[in-house]
């Protein structure tokens, strides 16, 4: 984390992450130093505990996350770890879900032990999955469990050569992510691999994840942050509505019915900035047919 690049973005306060918007640092970035840049970074930020997650942690990721989807100025969001722990020096992405908070009926709230409880981290999974822009995973220690999910669940991954780690444990531990988090990673690497990955929960190095196809790119580990940044820079150069339409496209076939809807209402957007959709709007509020002659039944 070099804190040159962010500045903390107004109006939260969160204990168990941070979130971050880039700033320029100068001529470097091609920007006046201080100026606000089109990306975010939001970070676990329990490293005493591996970032595991708990159920405000998961509050806290659906906030800032909703926050990013709904800033016009973000074409990307860096999602990462923050570390090393201050009491054994261990690095972490996120170990999944917190196993200290869980209980008979789920994971609970720590100020509430009375209340139902849930861990909506496949609430997150969703947002990552439906927001209009790429999000990268950073991974820069262990991703376990629901960590290691989540890695699969975003757009692209990239991960520390020395310090990240992977582990599907979810088995060990009594839970399994039968969704995104597995169906995708068969996807990523293959069925076979990624039943290796589930059902003999071994760790697996950065190396072996590029090679698997589980990520994008294993980097030295203090090139992790400037190659997710390089990562946000170049997607910012692209047409916004090209990268919406692609990533939506790049799901629609797996996420089925809501997948053809959220594809569908971003067509419906084009359509309505088209001259043919602006004709109905004003026949209709004119009282009057819609004139179609000017539109052409294209083949
Ligand atoms: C990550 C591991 C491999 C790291 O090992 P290492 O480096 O040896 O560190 P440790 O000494 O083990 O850990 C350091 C300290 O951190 C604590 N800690 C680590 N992970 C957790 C955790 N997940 N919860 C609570 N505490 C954690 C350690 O206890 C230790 O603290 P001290 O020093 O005080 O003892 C290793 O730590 C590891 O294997 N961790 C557990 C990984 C795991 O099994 N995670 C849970 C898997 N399950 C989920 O994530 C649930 C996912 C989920 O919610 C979900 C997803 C889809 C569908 C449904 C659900 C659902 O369950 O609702």
């Amino acid at each position: 984390f070099d804190p040159a690049r962010w500045t903390p973005v107004e109006g939260f306060s969160f204990t168990d992450i941070t979130y971050h918007r880039g700033i320029s640092r100068g001529d470097a970035d091609g920007a006046p130093r201080g100026t606000l840049l089109p990306w975010v970074r939001i970070a676990f930020n329990r490293p005493d505990v591996r970032n595991a997650f708990r159920p405000q942690t998961v509050d806290e990721l659906l906030s800032a996350l909703d926050d990013a989807r709904q800033n016009w100025q973000v074409a990307a969001v860096i999602l990462t770890g923050n570390g090393p722990s201050p009491k054994d020096g261990g690095y972490a992405f996120s170990s999944g879900g917190d196993q200290r908070v869980r209980g008979k009926a789920g994971y609970q709230y720590s100020n509430d032990p009375g209340q139902n409880g849930r861990l909506h981290i496949l609430e997150v999974q969703r947002l990552i999955r439906t927001m209009p822009k790429p999000v990268i995973a950073a991974i820069n220690g262990w991703a376990a469990g629901g960590g290691h999910s989540l890695g699969v669940v975003c757009d692209l991954a990239i991960a520390s050569r020395e310090h990240a780690r992977f582990m599907q444990t979810d088995a060990n531990v009594g839970s399994f992510d039968a969704g995104y988090g597995s169906a995708m990673l068969a996807r990523q690497v293959g069925d076979r691999r990624a039943r290796e990955i589930f059902f003999l929960a071994r760790p697996y190095t950065a190396e072996q994840a590029e090679a698997w196809g589980a990520i994008n790119e294993a980097v030295p580990h203090h090139q992790l942050e400037e190659t997710a940044i390089s990562y946000c820079q170049t997607i910012a150069t692209k047409s916004p509505q090209a990268i919406r339409m692609l990533k939506y496209a790049f799901n629609l076939a797996d996420d089925g019915l809501a997948g053809q809807q959220i594809f569908a209402g971003e067509a419906t957007r084009l359509a309505y900035m088209t001259d043919e959709a602006v004709e109905g709007r004003d026949a209709f509020l004119e009282h009057r047919s819609p004139d179609w002659s000017r539109f052409p039944y294209y083949y």
